[in-house]
């Protein structure tokens, strides 16, 4: 293969990665050796080609899963090109929208006529998310939610698998509601469940499982779910977190703990990996509804690890060494919680004449948008994008 300059890049990132592999995922290692040596190919290859990147190319964006905004990013027909999955309005008209991401264009538009909640225009809490409902080679549909209304799947050219009214659930006396679903294939089936708080729908939207939330974490609704072998041990399936209670579960929804004593109504549940010495994956929480509310960060095992001031928090990798740490609102912090930088965004939009962006829910995305292993800040508010990266001198390319 020729060895072209976006070769080398890639190829010199995933070294980075190599020593992780090595220090928490050695089992992998092992076979990785095994594709490597039997291929021919250098080890930097063979991981790249157990990368699940390959489900997700290059350049993708999924969309921070607390945006306010229905909308994604993302190549749903597989041409190359990203589309923007949006919901947006026609003579006040809802409709769902597949866009050419580089003309505006419509490829494909779905007149919506499921109620928003609130009303369009004031902070609509719905997600577009992209899924493998359906189980195909890359992910191809769609669930969408309109968070008090119903949830919805959907197929790339904009037809529905199924729709669930909140109705059917309040029928059975137990809440389901989510501000913002998961989506992951917790029974290796190759299709994508759907976990919404007190509701656990399958791939072809049967309800797998319905929990009285009230008697589980003394609340209505679950704001934020997110999934992953979260305790880093494959063999008892992944799990699933809430941020409401801040609580771990299993797919079978089996409470493994609960942090409802410090975690009353937690927003933006967020999983990363910022503790390399604790096993598994970490957990943040921001707290907001407490009589004194606080960001905490849990090991899997729901201890805590760090305790910050409130603030909507992320993991991300900000100084490319493989570990994350954290944004919480405009403060960036080490695993330890020591102020790496503070972002002076306010000061920036009040200069330009724009507000800043005070919501409850994060007003940012993290991603590496410039291309060298570090991730960025990146805040939107109105037409102005503010992009921050890590002024430090960029760190020597790892062997
Ligand atoms: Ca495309
Ligand atoms: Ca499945
Ligand atoms: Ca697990
Ligand atoms: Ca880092």
């Amino acid at each position: 293969m020729p060895e072209t300059a976006t070769r080398r890049e890639v190829l010199e990132r995933t070294k980075a990665f190599a020593p992780l592999f090595r220090q928490h995922v050695p089992e992998l290692v092992e076979e990785i050796e095994g594709v490597k040596d039997g291929a021919g190919i250098s080890f930097e290859e063979a991981l790249l080609l157990a990368s699940p990147l390959q489900n997700y190319p290059q350049g993708v964006i999924r969309t921070h899963p607390e945006c306010q905004m229905p909308t994604t990013i993302y190549d749903i027909d597989g041409d190359g090109a990203n589309e923007v999955i949006c919901r947006w309005y026609r003579d006040g008209q809802a409709f769902i929208y597949i866009l050419d991401g580089r003309t505006g264009s419509i490829k494909r538009e779905l007149r919506w006529d499921y109620p928003m909640w609130p009303e369009p225009g004031h902070g609509e809490v719905g997600h577009i998310i992209i899924a493998n409902l359906r189980g195909l080679e890359r992910p191809r549909d769609l669930v969408v939610t309109t968070a008090h209304a119903g949830i919805f799947g959907l197929t790339d050219e904009l037809n529905f698998l199924w729709a669930h009214g909140q109705e059917e659930f309040n029928d059975e006396g137990l809440p389901w509601l989510c501000h913002h679903p998961c989506v992951d294939d917790l029974d290796d089936d190759g299709c994508e469940e759907v976990a919404c708080g007190g509701v656990l729908l399958d791939h072809d939207g049967k309800v797998l499982w319905t929990m009285d939330l009230w008697a589980e974490v003394d609340d209505s609704h679950v704001d934020s779910v997110m999934i992953g072998d979260i305790d880093g041990d494959p063999s008892n399936g992944k799990e699933i977190a809430f941020s409401t209670g801040a609580c771990l579960l299993n797919a079978k929804h089996e409470f493994y703990w609960k942090q409802r004593g410090l975690v009353l109504h937690g927003q933006s549940v967020r999983l990363g990996k910022s503790h390399a010495d604790v096993p598994g994956l970490q957990i943040m929480v921001l707290d907001c509804t407490s009589r004194s509310p606080d960001t905490y960060v849990f090991s899997a095992k729901g201890e805590v690890l760090l305790k910050l001031p409130p603030g909507c928090p992320e993991f991300f990798d900000w100084d490319g060494d493989g570990l994350d740490e954290i944004a919480c609102h405009t403060t960036l912090h080490d695993a330890n919680g020591r102020i790496l930088a503070e972002l002076p965004v306010e000061e920036i939009y009040t200069a330009h004449g724009y507000e800043y962006p005070k919501t409850s829910y994060p007003p940012f995305i993290t991603a590496d948008v410039i291309g060298e292993a570090r991730e960025e800040v990146i805040w939107s508010s109105g037409d102005l994008i503010l992009i921050f990266e890590n002024a430090a001198p960029h760190p020597p390319h790892r062997n």
